[in-house]
């Protein structure tokens, strides 16, 4: 299998201390691709290679134009209103329930227009950053397309929370679901499977009126978990993309025995579906000592998961997304790829 990594995710990096004081936590830190690539590197599971750059053309299938001139523009201009030492922009403020849905004129407004949450910050290299990670998931959908039974993108950031013209949950652009589209482009019938902890609210928007690509997700339910608003099993896809979506919410504490039934539910509707392609979206936070969520997966749990999903015997495009158990993140994620290889 090839390995799809850019250093390039380290650009980055949000502070983790001020003047010798350490701040509230970061999760999505550099620290996770790369112990997920000397852990790739040390279990010898492929070799790993760079890049090719794609350009914005595959972004610009997915992703509005407004959000992607955005992320381009955006930390400049938060700097220039608020100062030369800030170092991370946020939103201050949301076009919530009865507010005007207007980005407006000043960089405040738009930052609360296109994003969602108060966890991902713009920082001066996000642009670049995000831009390499979605060219890691079209290489590997390039490789697959030239006949290649799996490859991995070890995108940093992640991306399935990012929406068309939205971003938050770590997530700028959506690097899973351009890769879809770029192979949907070339003719390829296309599902995608999102294992990350967290609902793949970003995927789910992208095709949620298409019949042409099934989009699945199994994750936590967002009645107690991010990103709360979306990810309910009701959400089935509209117009003609009713039935092309399928949500698979599952309790606090789910431990592997369920798991691997909510899993069967998931792959029998991409069996149905009868995908060229799978996208994998392959967030390893349903580890039990991962430090920001409520499942119980066990580190041999991956392997099973990806024989499990290995057996479908589909060509597949893996794409890195959430999981931040630091000290144990190489080593599932490595179980999970040796799983899915697994004959
Ligand atoms: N106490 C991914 O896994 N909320 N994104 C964090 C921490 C945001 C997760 C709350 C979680 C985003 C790709
Ligand atoms: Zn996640």
């Amino acid at each position: 299998m090839q390995i799809i990594y850019s250093p390039a995710h380290r650009r980055h990096a949000v502070a983790t201390e001020f003047d010798g004081v350490k701040l509230i936590p970061a999760y999505e830190v550099p620290e996770r691709a790369e112990a997920v690539l000397q852990a790739l590197s040390d279990r010898r599971l492929g070799a790993i290679r760079s890049p090719e750059p794609f350009g914005l053309g595959p972004v610009a299938r997915v992703h509005d134009q407004a959000l992607i001139r955005f992320l381009e523009t955006a930390f400049a201009k938060f700097v220039k209103k608020h100062g030369a030492d800030v170092r991370e922009a946020y939103p201050s403020s949301w076009p919530a329930r009865r507010l005007r849905q207007v980005p407006g004129e000043d960089i405040d407004g738009v930052m609360g227009y296109f994003c969602f949450d108060t966890a991902t910050p713009l920082l001066d290299g996000t642009w670049t950053a995000a831009r390499e990670a979605v060219d890691c998931a079209l290489t590997a959908a390039q490789l697959v397309d030239q006949g290649a039974a799996h490859a991995f993108a070890l995108c940093r950031p992640p991306g399935h929370h990012a929406a068309s013209d939205l971003y938050g949950g770590y997530c700028f652009f959506n690097n899973a679901a351009i890769a879809a589209q770029w192979l949907r482009d070339r003719g390829r019938r296309v599902a995608i499977l999102d294992v990350d902890y967290h609902h793949g609210n970003g995927t789910q928007e992208i095709f949620y009126q298409r019949a042409d690509v099934l989009s699945v997700s199994i994750h936590a339910d967002p009645n107690w978990a991010f990103p709360h608003f979306l990810g309910f099993a009701d959400e089935r896809g509209e117009g003609a993309g009713e039935g092309f979506n399928l949500n698979v919410p599952l309790p606090y504490g789910t431990g592997w025995d369920s798991y691997a039934q909510a899993l069967d539910t998931a792959l029998a509707k991409v069996a149905a579906f009868g995908p060229e392609v799978l996208v994998l979206a392959l967030g390893l936070d349903t580890f039990g000592h991962d430090p920001i969520s409520k499942f119980r997966l066990q580190t041999e749990d991956y392997l099973r998961m990806g024989e499990t999903i290995g057996k479908l015997g589909l060509p597949m495009v893996v794409t890195m997304e959430g999981g931040y158990a630091l000290g144990q993140l190489g080593e599932i994620t490595a179980n999970a790829l040796e799983g899915l290889l697994t004959p």
